[in-house]
């Protein structure tokens, strides 16, 4: 379905995401933005890059009230990227920042989406200011567009988006991609806002999902609340409703392999990675990096790594395992909660685990700047991706691009949606933690051989999919689509 269609003259772009790449210098208060660390932002940069476009987000400004957010979007608000993407930022009140963002996409949307109903927080209020933020996007974005532009709208955060463009008028094609997974039917129905949100993402003539099973969860859930009927056609199902046809359809996300490639042969940052090898002299290296979330199932590694010791003594002194936490969220008490359980467990193993000499965890709690990440990539022998719940997982296919020498193990969860698109990573259940230090001890005692089967199999299908590729697949195929229904 997908044939490279690069940004057709008379066919404009308009990325919309909450977050932008960077805080924009009017917004981070110097005259140097400030760079975002996500998985969305580092997908979507290189594919705007290469089709060429205007991004509108969030620009990390917070004003005290609206009549300031009004005035600030009077004035100039546009910046473009060394890498020339263009950028159009919007502020968010205080009160915004606080149950919009932190509140109703944080402490429900997420959770919710990820399954941890446990967690969840439902309230009128923040769901009014997540509305009232959707508006202010779509109004935005509308003033840049033209009868043929395309809005492209990213994520949970602007699941209202597409239906707010259609209510002010917009008449072009509208692509929505959700990054994270879509839960079950039976967890959606407990949102008291579903029908809005549903009718939100209905409006858009695609919406694309990761994986299989979330655009299955979606299409039976639209089928449970709303009356349509649904008509498939090749790789899309369409959801045919009395508004109009919306196309659903899986296009996983692919990174920058190019980018990490490079960056793993330039020169400086293999000799940084053998310095960092060196730092750890004979011992083995194990590696992982995530934002601070507990959908990334930091603490349970921790717990597997300790079973690891309990099991193996022979590795006792003998492994050391490094762990970029990177902030994220710190605004909201869940995962400031997480932070000292974090730093807590570190302690404690550390304590009870060290030896003269020897501490098992090596914890880094900051982002590390690109090319440090690939230097560490390239030192480990094996890298650790075991989330409860991911859509996709970025880390996972970076430290496979990375691998340009062909060597290293990938432990992987199976609640990851990229886990069925990497063969050769050794697949576990995060929550068997016995299962996950078997998984690592397998992945050390690998022979060289069977290590590099797996990683050519990995490189293999991680250079398939690119984000270009994968942002040419989401905005062929709907709009096809919608084109040959209309
Ligand atoms: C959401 C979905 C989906 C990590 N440590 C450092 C660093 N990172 C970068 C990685 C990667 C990104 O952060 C994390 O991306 P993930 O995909 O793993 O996770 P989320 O941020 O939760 O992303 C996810 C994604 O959207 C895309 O659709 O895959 O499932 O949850 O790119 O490189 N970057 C730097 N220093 C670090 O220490 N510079």
């Amino acid at each position: 379905m997908s044939s490279v269609q690069h940004a057709k003259p008379g066919e404009p772009l308009i990325v919309v995401s909450n977050r932008l790449p960077y805080n924009l210098p009017s917004a981070s208060g110097s005259g140097t933005p400030r760079r975002n660390v996500g998985g969305l932002v580092n997908a979507v940069e290189p594919a705007l890059a290469a089709r060429g476009g205007l991004w509108v987000g969030w620009d990390g400004s917070v004003l005290p009230n609206l009549a300031a957010v009004d005035a600030s979007l009077a004035g100039p608000r546009r910046w473009v990227s060394p890498e020339g993407v263009e950028f159009l930022g919007a502020p968010l009140t205080e009160r915004e920042l606080a149950r919009y963002y932190h509140g109703f996409c944080n402490a429900a949307l997420w959770p919710l989406f990820h399954d941890f109903i446990g967690k969840v927080r439902y309230l009128p209020e923040e769901y009014a200011l997540y509305e009232r933020v959707n508006r202010r996007m779509a109004e935005v974005v509308l003033a840049q567009a033209g009868p043929a532009s395309r809005i492209w709208v990213h994520d949970f955060h602007l699941m209202r988006v597409p239906a707010i463009l259609r209510e002010l008028g917009f008449r072009g094609l509208i692509n929505f991609f959700l990054h994270i997974p879509f839960p079950p039917g039976e967890i959606f129905r407990t949102l008291p806002w579903r029908d809005q949100l549903l009718s939100g993402l209905l409006a858009a003539d695609g919406v694309a999902f990761h994986h299989e099973r979330y655009r299955e969860n979606f299409v039976r859930t639209a089928q449970g609340l709303v009356p349509l009927d649904v008509v498939p056609l090749g790789k899309q199902i369409g959801l045919v409703g009395s508004t109009g046809t919306s196309w659903a359809s899986v296009s996983p996300i692919g990174i920058d392999v190019e980018d990490f490639e490079r960056l793993a042969g330039d020169p400086a940052v293999i000799a940084r990675s053998r310095r960092i090898r060196s730092a750890h002299g004979e011992r083995r290296l194990l590696f992982a990096a995530d934002r601070l979330d507990y959908t990334k199932g930091i603490r349970k590694r921790f717990h597997a790594l300790e079973r690891l010791f309990d099991l193996r003594p022979d590795l006792v002194g003998r492994a050391d395992f490094v762990t970029v936490v990177v902030p994220s969220r710190h605004q909201v008490e869940e995962y400031r909660s997480l932070k000292r359980d974090v730093d807590r467990e570190v302690g404690r193993i550390n304590g009870e685990r060290g030896e003269d000499g020897w501490l098992p965890i090596h914890y880094r709690y900051r982002a590390l700047d690109r090319r440090e990440l690939v230097a560490h990539y390239l030192a480990a022998d094996v890298a650790l991706v075991t989330p409860l719940r991911d859509g996709m997982n970025l880390v996972a296919s970076e430290f496979v691009a990375s691998r340009v020498d062909g060597d290293g193990a990938l432990v992987l969860s199976e609640f990851a949606g990229v886990s069925d698109r990497l063969p050769g990573a050794m697949l576990v259940n995060p929550y068997d933690v016995d299962g996950v230090a078997a998984a690592i001890a397998h992945a050390l005692d690998m022979s060289e051989s069977e290590r590099r089967g797996r990683m050519a199999q990995m490189r293999r299908r991680v250079r398939a999919l690119t984000a270009v590729s994968w942002a040419d697949d989401c905005l062929s195929s709907p709009g096809a689509c919608a084109e040959g229904a209309a």
